[in-house]
């Protein structure tokens, strides 16, 4: 048997040769995947430096490239914008005076009429300062105020509790179908266009697709300053003929707006005296064409306010509200005023939303309200 099997196993093993190119090819097949590999690894780009390197501790967040420290948080650039807008008011309004009143005082009667004087003049308005006031004297008989700190922390709590009261409801800028439409009122020189080009601004880099229409007609300039703010938020403006009605400018913005899937149209109004009848009646015609172009609109009517008019603001706006529904309030120029004081007052008068507030001429000057960091702000015990 044997000798039977050893011619076919001879012929089953390969030869000797074929053996050896075998090993060959497999030593072959090795050193190029070794060389491959190794190319590879020279080529590739070095790891940038572990972030725990730069900041372990607070390592997920983004870093600003210029210093590679963490950037701000969203809060924290709120209340900056906040600290500096509300700098007069803390520092020459009505929080500095209270602070030069409290110095060393005990809480007596004589002081409460100090305080009263103060409120009365800081553009809180009567039925805030009543308030705020009756609230303190009750406190008082109840001993809860022994020094100035506990007075602080009671102002604080009352204007927190009014604002609070009011709500806060964000600015509607979308509307199904769309386009919303948001209509700026106000009195002259309150700061609606600039506005409107700090709102266009902010929406188009948040991708909505924004109309501008140029309803103030009565100023060839007003338009030509609305088209300025619309080219650098990169909008299109929607423009009449000179004089036209600015109600039929608005309308053909919105069937505009609808016709090209606009998101939302902004519609600027001319500037206005609240006294003047006929021009109230104007506006009032404004809003019913732009609820005939589309079912619901406007969906916003914000009332631009300048907060450096203090207590006049509040007689505009009642005189507003009256002529169109007014949604929302926009205080502009925060920043150039000792009034902040006034937001309470229009929370108190008007029970109105204060929406936005202008804190500079810059695009990004125009922040959302924040009742609470707004209150933050203003009592800064820091700066006592
Ligand atoms: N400091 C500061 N200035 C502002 C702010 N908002 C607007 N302004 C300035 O206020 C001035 C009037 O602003 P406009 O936007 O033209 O006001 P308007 O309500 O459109 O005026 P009319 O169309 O004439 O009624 C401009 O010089 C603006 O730069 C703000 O929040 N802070
Ligand atoms: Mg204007």
């Amino acid at each position: 048997m044997r000798y039977l099997m050893l011619p076919l196993l001879a012929d089953a093993a390969p030869p000797p040769v074929v053996l050896g190119l075998g090993a060959l090819a497999v030593v072959a097949m090795i050193a190029l995947v070794g060389y491959v590999a190794y190319r590879l690894l020279r080529s590739a780009k070095p790891l940038p430096p572990s972030a725990d390197l730069l900041d372990g501790a607070t390592r997920r967040e983004p870093l600003d490239q210029a210093t590679l420290k963490p950037a701000p948080s969203r809060k924290d650039q709120e209340k900056a914008y906040l600290h500096a807008g509300l700098a007069k008011t803390r520092q020459e309004g009505f929080v500095a005076r209270l602070t030069q009143l409290f110095a060393g005082k005990q809480l007596d009667a004589e002081l409460l009429d100090q305080i009263e004087e103060v409120l009365f003049r800081a553009d809180l308005g009567v039925q805030t300062t009543r308030r705020l006031l009756e609230d303190l004297k009750q406190a008082s008989t109840r001993h809860e105020l022994a020094d100035p700190a506990q007075v602080w922390k009671k102002l604080r709590g009352q204007a927190e509790e009014l604002l609070a009261s009011v709500g806060h409801q964000p600015l509607c800028v979308q509307a199904d179908p769309g386009p919303a439409v948001l209509m700026v009122v106000g009195v002259n020189g309150s700061g609606k266009t600039t506005t409107i080009g700090k709102l266009a601004h902010r929406y188009a880099g948040e991708g909505k697709k924004v109309l501008v229409a140029a309803g103030d007609t009565f100023r060839a300039a007003a338009v030509d300053q609305l088209e300025v703010w619309c080219e650098r938020a990169g909008v299109p403006l929607h423009r009449g003929k000179d004089n036209a009605d600015p109600a039929s400018v608005a309308f053909a913005a919105i069937e505009r707006g609808r016709a090209e899937g606009f998101d939302l149209v902004i519609v600027d109004t001319a500037g206005r005296l609240h006294t003047n009848q006929n021009l109230m009646e104007e506006l009032k015609k404004v809003a019913r064409v732009c609820a005939k172009g589309m079912p619901g609109a406007p969906h916003e009517v914000l009332l631009v306010l300048d907060a450096t008019m203090g207590q006049n603001a509040v007689k505009q706006a009642e005189q507003f509200q009256q002529a169109v529904q007014v949604t929302g309030i926009a205080l502009t120029k925060l920043d150039g005023t000792a009034k902040g004081g006034v937001v309470l007052a229009i929370a108190e008068a008007l029970r109105l939303p204060v929406k936005l507030i202008g804190v500079g001429e810059k695009m990004q000057d125009l922040r959302d309200f924040d009742s609470q960091l707004f209150v933050q702000e203003l009592f800064d015990p820091s700066e006592r």
